[in-house]
């Protein structure tokens, strides 16, 4: 049987399960990084990235820790934003590194080939340089505004997305490329038409009342759309 998806062959890397529904812990909420996990890991959600801009390290790693342990219990991947040696202190499955941050080769180095180091693209420049460097997945964005992050880069929208991905096949470039920024469930299967891996969200889930179902809701709309990576030949 052969599978569509099938870029661990054609690489020495050894092959990691990348989630499809990446959730990004949110600041502008009452609910804390370590709830919000919960909630999204009780709703079915099994990768967390906990992404915490302009706090002590000391805080950080309070949160890693209380999100690390929530995600081991429910057999969650938990992924630390920015910080490698927060990643590395809390045993976390991997790090996701922005273009300020340090480079995948340190962060492999840190961490060794078995955790998961992903990054953040705009263009299939960038996405061509971290297949370079052997990052296993690709945030790539934005999809459209966020006031999430700052200092956004310019939006994609589904043009953008279908234009890099058919680069990347040209190119024989086959890392999972997760679409992120402004994304709602309605964005989905447009989404997953352009060849998009899989899809990351952070307000839309952590603004919902009640996190877990709407995890849920969210993981059913997914299991909805057309994505070639769902098909088994
Ligand atoms: N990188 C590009 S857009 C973004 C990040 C971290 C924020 C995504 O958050 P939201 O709330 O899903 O737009
Ligand atoms: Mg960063």
């Amino acid at each position: 049987m052969d599978y569509q998806y099938h870029y661990y062959k054609s690489t020495n890397r050894m092959k990691k399960n990348i989630g499809k529904l990446h959730f990004i812990t949110y600041q502008n909420t009452e609910l804390s990084a370590s709830q919000q996990t919960l909630n999204f890991c009780a709703g079915g959600g099994n990768w967390v990235q906990l992404r915490i801009k302009d706090q002590t390290e000391d805080a950080i790693i309070s949160d890693a820790h209380k999100c690390n342990m929530i995600c081991q219990e429910y057999g969650a991947t938990f992924i630390v934003n920015d910080y490698v040696d927060i990643a590395a202190k809390v045993d976390a499955d991997g790090v996701h590194l922005g273009k300020n941050d340090i480079s995948v080769q340190e962060a492999r180095a840190i961490l060794g080939e078995y955790k998961i180091i992903g990054a953040t693209a705009n263009s299939f420049e960038d996405i061509e340089n971290l297949a370079n460097q052997g990052v296993d997945y690709i945030g790539l964005g934005p999809f459209r505004f966020t006031d999430t992050k700052k200092n956004l880069s310019p939006v994609l929208g589904i043009e953008g997305y279908s234009r890099i991905i058919q680069s990347c096949t040209d190119k024989n470039i086959r890392i999972p490329i997760i679409a992120i920024g402004g994304i709602i469930p309605e964005d989905f299967n447009d989404l997953f038409k352009t060849g998009i891996y899989g899809i990351a969200l952070s307000s839309y889930i952590a603004k919902q009342d009640n996190i877990g179902l709407s995890t849920l809701e969210v993981l059913s709309e997914l299991g909805k759309s057309q994505s070639k990576f769902f098909v088994k030949r």
